[in-house]
């Protein structure tokens, strides 16, 4: 046999060996394995051409058309079995991975609206609908907002430490303690939502808005205090209204509303002479017992009233620190600790109750 027919049958041999081989392969990394055995640059077909060598100078190129042929019939034989491979392959991954539609669902936990958040809403609500405004302001305040503008006079007891949670001066400017400025005015966290509607009277000022001023501002507010009735963070709701002529009757009006409309039943108020440094007269509001109807029982220690907020006709000296012609105008203001109004409603014993995140608290009290 001459030289160039035993290549020739070499490559055949190969070719027919090689596409034995893909086929017999099971998966694509077997083919890549393949791939660099025949094709590869040490590979089968670059062997055989290492004896084109020793053929005739005018016979080398019809080898090397015969090499480039059986290289190209290996090259697309490898590439549909990689496919056919790939695809089978793919199908098995479909096959483990498949949904079982019939299996039953895993449910989530579903969150609900604190009991808390959900009494400021349903308060904020009643007197949006009366027409109030809302209004809201920072929690850390200064002592002109939060005191002073309040008629609350520097000896007052309010001011004192271990009520006020005061901010350290470095704290206040967000300054290094090397830096603070020792005129730094202190600052502190607000002890009632009463500074909000400071703000908002300074704000219609300002804005040179007439009377009628009628504003709800809810919110968190923070006194250094904690026990059965006490937390250190609370939320108040606080409403004034400021116009001409306004009267402890319109007060006693909106109160009426509010409470019965809150709790749900046309429950009777009374007001109580009491003392308050940012209205006069201030008065102490209470509501016939909700657990008793009036008839008497623990709750209420027998006089089938509880006492359930605070207010009175704005002071003067508030309205006129704000800019507010206390001569012209008067205004009646409210105050209310709604963890207070909510444990009521709710029949809910210990306030630290909605602090604690017990979810069996939560769960049942969410909405
Ligand atoms: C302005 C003028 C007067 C708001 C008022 C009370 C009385 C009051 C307490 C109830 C329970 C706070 O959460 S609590 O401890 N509040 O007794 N609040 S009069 O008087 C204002 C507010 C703003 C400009």
């Amino acid at each position: 046999m001459s030289e160039i027919d035993a290549l020739n049958q070499q490559l055949s041999v190969l070719q027919q060996e090689a596409l034995t081989a893909f086929t017999a392969a099971t998966d694509v990394a077997a083919l890549t394995e393949l791939r660099v055995r025949y094709l590869g640059k040490k590979g089968s077909l670059t062997e055989v051409l290492k004896g084109v060598g020793k053929l005739a100078p005018e016979e080398r190129p019809v080898i090397g058309q015969s090499v480039n042929i059986v290289k190209q019939v290996l090259g697309n034989a490898l590439r549909e079995a990689e496919i056919a491979l790939q695809e089978v392959e793919t199908q098995q991954r479909i096959e483990a991975e498949r949904i079982d539609v019939t299996l039953s669902g895993r449910s989530r936990t579903r969150g609900s609206k604190h009991p808390v958040q959900t009494g400021l809403d349903e308060m904020t609500a009643i007197f949006t609908q009366m027409g109030f405004d809302i209004a809201e302001g920072p929690e850390i305040e200064d002592e002109f907002h939060n005191f002073d503008a309040l008629n609350i006079p520097p000896e007052h007891p309010a001011r004192a430490m271990h009520d006020t949670f005061f901010l350290k001066d470095d704290e206040d400017a967000n300054v290094a303690e090397s830096e603070a400025k020792p005129e730094a005015k202190p600052m502190l966290l607000r002890t009632h939502t009463s500074p909000v509607q400071i703000r908002a009277m300074q704000h219609f000022m300002e804005e040179r808005v007439e009377p009628p001023f009628s504003v709800v501002a809810p919110g968190r507010v923070y006194r250094c205090d904690y026990d059965v009735t006490h937390s250190p963070m609370f939320h108040q709701v606080e409403v004034f209204k400021v116009d001409h002529d306004v009267s402890l009757a319109h007060l006693k009006g909106v109160l009426k509303h509010f409470l019965s409309t809150y709790f749900e039943k046309d429950l009777p108020i009374r007001l109580r002479p009491h003392y308050f440094p940012f209205t006069e007269p201030s008065a102490e509001v209470d509501i016939g017992c909700v657990f008793c109807s009036g008839k008497g029982c623990r709750i209420c220690k027998g006089s089938g009233w509880i006492e359930i907020l605070g207010s009175g006709m704005i002071h003067p000296n508030v309205l006129n620190s704000t800019g507010i012609d206390s001569e012209k105008f008067s205004g009646f203001a409210f105050g209310l600790g709604v963890e207070r109004l909510v444990m009521l409603k709710q029949g809910i014993p210990d306030l630290r109750l909605f602090f604690e995140n017990d979810v069996r608290f939560l769960r049942r009290m969410g909405s």
